[in-house]
Parts: C-alpha cells; structure tokens; sequence
C-alpha cells in the first residue's frame, strides 16, 4: 500500500517537472546575449514612445490568461483567421508594445536566428519596461514555445472584465490558479498607463439612472467631476483616455492602493477591490507597505510568467512574432 502512494506520488512529480520545463539558462549556449538584445532595444522603445511600458504589461497579461503565455496575442488576422489580438476588447492594445517586442527580436534573428520565442521575448520585454518605470526586478525562466493557433474566439471568456464584481473577479482568477493575494498584487498594474472613457463610462455618466451628471458614489465627486469633463466628447472620439492613476500615473509604485482608499480607483473593478473585506485588508497591507506590495507582485508576476507555458512540441520559436512560421500567402 505505500509502495503504491510512493509510486504514485513519483509519477506526480515527474508529470509536474515536465510540465514547465523552464530555465534561466535556457538560451546559454543558442543565444547568450538574449537578455541584454532584448533590454537594450525594448529601453529604446520606451525613451521613443513612453506608453510602451503599460502598453506591453497590459499585452503580456492578455497573453498570458488567453492560452498561456505563448505570444498568441502578437499574431496578426488574416484572411483566413481571426487572431486574438482583434477581439474587441484588444481594440487599445497599443501598436507600440507589439513595435517594441518587433524591434527586440528582428536583433535577436540577426545575432541567433531562428533560436528565441517571441513568448520569451514578450517575458523579458516586459520585466525590464516594468523596471524602467520604477517596478521591482525579477528573473524570468526562459524556454516558452510559440502557440501554433490563435482565436479573437478564446478571448472573451479568459479576460476579466472592468464590470464584474470581486466574487467574479476571485473566481475568474482562481479558476487560473490564482489566489486573491496574487490577485491583488497583479491588479497593483493598474498603477501605470491609462483606460479609455468607456470603459469607466457607466461611472460617471447617468449612474444607475440617476440622470446625465450622477455618478458612482464610491468614487471622490472631485475626480468624478474632472473625468466627467474630459470624457465629455468620447463617444465622438473614442482614443479619450484617462491615467489609471491620477497621482504618479508613469512610475509603478504603490499609490494605485493608496488611490482606492479615498476613492480614486478609475475602473468599477478596481474600486470595487475596497467594497469585499478579502481584498480590501490586503489593499490596506500594500498602501501603507510598498516592501510588501513589491515582494509580492514579484511572485505573482513569476508565475504569471509561467501560466500555461508551452514546451517542447507543442509549440514553435516562430521567425516572424506574427505570423506562425508555417504560414504561406
Ligand atoms: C482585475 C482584473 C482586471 C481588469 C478588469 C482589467 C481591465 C483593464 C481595462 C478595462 C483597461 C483599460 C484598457 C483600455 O482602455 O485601453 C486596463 C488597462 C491596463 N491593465 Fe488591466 N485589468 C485587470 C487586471 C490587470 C492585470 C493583472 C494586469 C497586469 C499584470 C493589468 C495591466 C494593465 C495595464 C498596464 C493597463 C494600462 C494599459 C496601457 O496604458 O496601455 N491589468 N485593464
Ligand atoms: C459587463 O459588460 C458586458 C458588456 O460590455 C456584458 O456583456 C456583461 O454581461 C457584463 N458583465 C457583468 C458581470 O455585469
Ligand atoms: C513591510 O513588508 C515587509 C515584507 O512583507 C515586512 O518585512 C516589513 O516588516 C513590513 N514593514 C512594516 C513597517 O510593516
Ligand atoms: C471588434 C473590434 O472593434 N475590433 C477591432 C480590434 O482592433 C483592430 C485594430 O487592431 C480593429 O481593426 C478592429 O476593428
């Protein structure tokens, strides 16, 4: 009988160590300057165009839910598919987090071709953006595969929503495997870059039909006010946006926590962090303790890293990150 559970507990293991078969040192040998190709061009990018580091953890973060973080999300539609990276929801998924991951591995191709995934690229791309804006460093293991398909069809039920609840949002995520925690560390993202109108519209607008100026009492009437004039003309103009954090909206810090105890948080998903007391004691913890936010925002973002990674065969190192390398027009 103990034979058997020793056996079997064996086998568990062995099924799991195959699983992610990732490692810092993967590219050692293949492609030994990966890390330093990727960060010289990505820093670049950033100094070019300082939306790209928002830009592509937003990006990274849709890869990764969609599938695994297999750089499905790079593939552009075609006539014969519709690629994730066209769904509705990735209509803002900015052109300049995509150029910056471009520019990273058309170096690499020339200094080891055919060698590095665009999901490791996306990875590390992310990771040192992260860190230019202020974030914690981190390792990040290499060796994804590049997903052989990619549907705008997988994206709607993989992608929170900025109108569920915290029980929704809880079980969005921990049908993934992620516990509130890691959670609320992730969603700390939302401490860079910025949302469009409409995505906070109900907010500020005829709230709860309470009629055209009334709005979400959870958030501070001086912020109300103010997004209620900028955003006056977003139905004309959709590209209107707002900083996910008003108060150091380009620096990853903890503020984004501080902004929801006096109800600053711009989406109803992010205030609502403050309405459930699961998560609101930890945003307490992070606002009053950036050490503890960082820590922990690191770990999440490691195995964020490492969700639903493809090894081996069960996926490519495609030449072009958007085209799958069997592809012919
Ligand atoms: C809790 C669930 C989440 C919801 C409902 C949510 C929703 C949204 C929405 C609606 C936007 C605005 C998009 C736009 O208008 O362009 C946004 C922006 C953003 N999200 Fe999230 N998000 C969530 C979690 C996360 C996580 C876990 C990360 C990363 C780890 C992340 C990173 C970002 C970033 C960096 C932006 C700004 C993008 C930019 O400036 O281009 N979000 N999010
Ligand atoms: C959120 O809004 C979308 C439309 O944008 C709607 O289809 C969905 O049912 C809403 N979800 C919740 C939880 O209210
Ligand atoms: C902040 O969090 C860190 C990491 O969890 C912890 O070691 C430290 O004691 C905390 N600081 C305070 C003042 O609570
Ligand atoms: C449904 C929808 O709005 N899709 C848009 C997604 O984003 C692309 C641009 O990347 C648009 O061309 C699509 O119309």
């Amino acid at each position: 009988m103990k034979f058997h559970i020793f056996i079997l507990l064996i086998a568990v293991l062995l099924s799991i160590g195959a699983e992610a078969r990732l490692y810092s040192n993967y590219y050692a040998r293949s492609c030994p300057n990966v890390e330093s190709i990727v960060r010289d061009a990505v820093v670049n990018k950033q100094l070019s165009a300082q939306t790209t580091a928002a830009g592509t953890l937003r990006l990274f973060f849709h890869d990764c839910f969609v599938g695994g973080c297999d750089a499905s999300v790079l593939v552009s539609s075609s006539r014969f598919l519709r690629a994730e990276r066209d769904a509705d929801i990735n209509l803002s998924l900015p052109g300049d987090s995509f150029d910056a991951v471009v520019r990273a591995k058309t170096n690499l191709e020339l200094a080891c071709p055919a060698t590095v995934s665009c999901a490791d690229v996306l990875a590390l791309a992310t990771r040192d953006l992260l860190t230019m804006l202020g974030g914690p460093f981190y390792r990040v293991r290499l060796g994804r595969r590049d997903s052989l398909s990619s549907s705008v069809a997988s994206v709607a039920d993989n992608l929170p929503l900025p109108n569920m609840s915290v029980p929704q949002l809880i079980k969005h995520f921990q049908d993934k495997g992620f516990r509130v925690r890691e959670m609320v560390a992730l969603t700390g993202a939302h401490t860079v870059g910025f949302s469009h109108c409409k995505e906070f519209a109900s907010r500020i607008y005829n709230y709860n039909n309470g009629g055209p100026t009334s709005f979400d009492p959870s958030m501070n009437p001086r912020l109300a006010q103010g997004l209620q004039s900028a955003c006056r003309n977003h139905d004309k103009d959709p590209t209107i946006s707002a900083f996910n954090d008003i108060m150091t909206p380009s620096k990853f810090d903890n503020m984004y926590f501080k902004n929801l105890e006096r109800g600053l948080g711009l989406l109803a998903s992010d205030q609502a962090l403050m309405a459930d007391p699961r998560t609101a004691a930890l945003v307490r913890e992070y606002a009053a303790n950036e050490t503890a936010f960082f820590n922990d925002f690191v770990l999440a973002m490691q195995k964020l890293s490492e969700y639903g990674v493809k090894t081996g065969r069960e996926g490519e190192v495609r030449r072009r990150c958007d085209v799958f390398n069997n592809f012919s027009l």
